[in-house]
C-alpha cells in the first residue's frame, strides 16, 4: 500500500485557453471512468470539492493576440486559491482540467503557500509561447512561459507575480511540437527538454531518471503536469491538439511509476481530456489508470 494521503479533487471545467471546445466535459469523463473509487481503494481519502464555477462563454472583445484572457485570469485565480487551501491543510491537489492554462493557476496556488516545486512537463507540446511567440493566441500554449514570468502581465501577475519557478527545475518530457519561438525560449533559459528522440534513443526509464533528478534537485519535490496529448493518439484520441509519434501506454504509465518511487511528488495536474473527441471514454480512462499509478496503485 502507498503512503495514504488526503487527495483534493480540483474540477476544473475550463477550456477557453484551447481552440478547441470540449476538454470542460473532462473532470465528468475522468470521474466516470472510475476515478475517485480506484484512489479509495489505494487507501487514499478522496476530497471531491465542488467544480470550480464555470465562465459563461461568448466573445470578449479585445485587440490583444491572446483568446479569452479575461476568462482565462479570472477561472486561474479561483483555482490557485483552490490550490492553495487545499495544500495549507496537507492534502494532495491534484487538478483535473479542462485545458493545459489551468497549470496558471496550479502553480500559483503552489507558489501562495512559498513553495517552488520542480516542475515536470509532460506533453507534446513546451507551453512557451508568449503572445508575441504564439501561432494561435490560445494561452494553453502559453503557461509554462507566463508560470515562468514571460508573457502578457495578466498571466504574469497572477498573485503572487512570476517566475514562480527556478527554470533549473524544470523538465520537458514527450516534446514532439516545438514553434520557432519556443525553441529559442529553451535555449534561451537552458531548460531541460526530452524530446521523443530522446525517448527512443535512450529510452524511458533513462530519461525519467534524469528527470526526476533534475526536476526534483530542489527543497519542494516535483509538481507533475501531464497532459494527455503527450501519449501517442492511437491510445489518446480525445484531446484537441493531437500529435502522432507519442508516449507508448507503458511508458507513459513507467514515467509515473517511477514518479510514485520517487516519493518527490505532491500536486498533479491532468489536462486536455476532451470527451467530445474521444473514443468510448479511452483517454479518460487512461488518464485514471496513470493517475492510480502515480498515487501508488502497482501491477503487483
Ligand atoms: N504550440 C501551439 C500553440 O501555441 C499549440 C499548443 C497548444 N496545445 C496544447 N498544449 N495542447 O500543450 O498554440
Ligand atoms: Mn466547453
Ligand atoms: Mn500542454
Ligand atoms: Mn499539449
Amino acid at each position: 500500500m502507498p503512503t495514504r494521503q488526503t487527495v483534493s479533487l480540483l474540477k476544473a471545467p475550463f477550456d477557453l485557453g484551447a481552440g478547441t471546445r470540449g476538454s470542460c466535459l473532462g473532470p465528468e469523463a475522468i470521474l466516470h471512468a472510475g476515478l475517485i473509487e480506484r484512489l479509495e481503494a489505494l487507501g487514499h481519502t478522496v476530497l471531491s470539492e465542488p467544480s470550480l464555477p464555470s465562465p459563461r462563454k461568448g466573445v470578449v472583445f479585445s485587440n490583444l493576440p491572446l483568446l479569452n484572457l479575461p476568462q482565462t485570469v479570472s477561472f486561474n485565480r479561483y483555482l490557485a486559491s483552490a490550490v492553495h487551501k487545499a495544500v495549507a491543510k496537507g492534502h494532495f491537489p491534484l487538478l483535473l482540467g479542462g485545458d493545459h492554462s489551468l497549470a496558471i493557476g496550479s502553480l500559483a496556488g503552489l507558489a501562495l503557500n512559498g513553495r517552488q516545486p520542480g516542475v515536470l512537463w509532460i506533453d507534446a507540446h513546451a507551453d512557451l509561447n508568449t503572445e508575441a511567440t504564439s501561432p494561435t493566441g490560445n494561452i494553453h500554449g502559453m503557461s509554462l512561459a507566463a508560470s515562468l514570468g514571460f508573457g502578457h502581465p495578466h498571466l504574469t501577475g497572477l498573485r503572487p507575480p512570476s517566475p514562480k519557478l527556478d527554470p533549473a527545475r524544470v523538465v520537458l518530457v514527450a516534446s514532439r511540437d516545438l514553434d520557432p519561438g519556443e525553441r529559442e525560449f529553451i535555449r534561451r533559459t537552458g531548460i531541460r527538454c526530452f524530446t521523443m528522440q530522446d525517448i527512443d534513443r535512450w529510452g524511458m526509464g533513462t530519461v525519467m531518471e534524469e528527470a526526476i533528478a533534475t526536476a526534483g534537485s530542489g527543497p519542494d519535490g516535483i509538481h507533475l503536469s501531464f497532459d494527455v496529448d503527450s501519449v501517442d493518439p492511437s491510445a489518446a484520441p480525445g484531446t484537441g491538439t493531437v500529435v502522432p509519434g507519442g508516449l507508448t501506454v507503458r511508458e507513459a504509465r513507467m514515467a509515473m511509476e517511477m514518479l510514485q518511487e520517487s516519493g518527490l511528488v505532491s500536486s498533479a495536474d491532468f489536462v486536455e481530456v476532451n470527451p467530445l473527441l474521444d473514443l468510448r471514454n479511452q483517454t479518460a480512462e487512461l488518464a485514471v489508470d496513470l493517475i492510480a499509478a502515480l498515487l501508488g496503485e502497482r501491477l503487483l
